[in-house]
């Protein structure tokens, strides 16, 4: 059994290649370039392989993407039509809520006020001071990761909200769904968190307009935006323009249209915006080596894959 493993940079290859190997579960690991003869390759473990890197694998019978987003596979020329495994693991999912539930707190208990009385050694208490209960939270997406941390928000006691393609019904959360439910939930949000996949349907959907259909008559000075999902599901130039308009009040982002985010971004500068490098969660190697580990035995041994990415859907 041979597997691939072709990521952007050779050290992060390396990495996996060393997971993989430290299982000791009989895979055979190539590295890319280094693949030796192609027809052997029955496998892929990718993270924005180069582009190329999947072409001539005529037995290749899955590819497994290290991250839980696949779009840096999607839409290539050379994708083979095979099964996509995307990578879903507790760990992830709980540091994604962990991000999440940090940057709801920051915005709501005014931390980046703070910090700014700080650099000046003052005292001042800021208002108003709502209760979690007062503030409603949005989260787009209730997949894997949206799910769980509209849970932890929950118990935290934010009033949560959850906007998806498909509608859902979960007792303890109001369910918003499609084109047609989007206008109801942004106008019950005061923070809007992101926790969407960049596909065609979401791509720049966090524009001005958007944005200016969020909440104004929340207990916080304005709306936030807090994006973890993907960076070209927004509009960057129009954040920054709803932040000068005052239409958006402040924002966390971990992602970005361009990444790394240029150094001559106007976001970095910006004092009401947060920014984290790709971070919020990020895939554990071992857990990663493990999950396709285990995803292959399955596999071999004629069950199902889990976690298979839809391509129509791009998620
Ligand atoms: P899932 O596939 O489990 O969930 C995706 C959710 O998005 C679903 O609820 C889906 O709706 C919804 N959705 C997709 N397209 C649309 C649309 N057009 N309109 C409305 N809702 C839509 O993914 P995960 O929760 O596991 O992960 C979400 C994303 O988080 C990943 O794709 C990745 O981009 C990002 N991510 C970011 C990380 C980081 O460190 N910043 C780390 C890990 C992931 P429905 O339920 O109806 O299908
Ligand atoms: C992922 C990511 O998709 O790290 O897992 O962004």
């Amino acid at each position: 059994m041979t597997i691939l493993v072709a990521c952007n940079h050779p050290k992060t290859s390396v990495r996996f290649d060393e997971g993989l190997r430290k299982l000791g579960n009989g895979l055979d690991v190539r590295v890319w370039p280094d693949t030796g003869k192609l027809s052997d390759i029955r496998y892929a473990l990718v993270w924005k392989p180069e582009e190329g890197a999947l072409t001539g694998l005529s037995n290749l019978e899955v590819v497994f993407s290290i991250g839980a987003g696949v779009d840096h596979v999607l839409g290539r020329s050379d994708i083979p039509d095979v099964p996509l495994v995307r990578f879903v693991d507790p760990n992830l999912t709980m540091r994604m809520s962990e991000y999440v539930c940090l940057h709801v707190l920051t915005h709501h208990r005014r931390m980046l006020d703070y910090a700014e009385h700080q650099t000046r050694g003052e005292w001042k208490e800021v208002w108003p001071q709502p209760g979690a209960n007062e503030i409603r939270v949005g989260v787009m997406g209730l997949g894997v990761l949206g799910l769980d941390a509209v849970e932890k928000l929950k118990i935290l006691g934010y009033q949560v909200a959850g906007w998806s393609r498909s509608q859902k019904q979960i007792d303890w959360v109001e369910c918003f769904a499609g084109d047609n439910g989007l206008k109801d939930f942004l106008t019950r949000t005061d923070i809007l968190v992101c926790l969407l996949p960049h596909t065609p349907g979401t791509d720049g959907m966090i524009n001005s307009e958007l944005i200016s259909g969020l909440a104004k008559d929340g207990p916080l000075p304005g709306p936030v935006l807090i994006n973890a999902g993907r960076g070209r599901v927004q509009v960057e130039s129009d954040i920054l323009n709803s932040l000068e308009a005052d239409a958006l009040w402040a924002a966390s982002l971990d992602v970005f249209e361009e990444e790394p985010l240029s150094p001559k971004s106007p976001l970095w500068v910006h004092p009401r915006v947060i920014i984290t490098p790709h971070n919020a969660s990020i895939s554990d190697d071992l857990a990663v080596c493990r999950y396709v580990s285990d995803q292959i035995a399955r596999y071999e041994k004629g069950e199902p894959l889990e976690n298979v990415v839809d391509l129509k859907r791009g998620y």
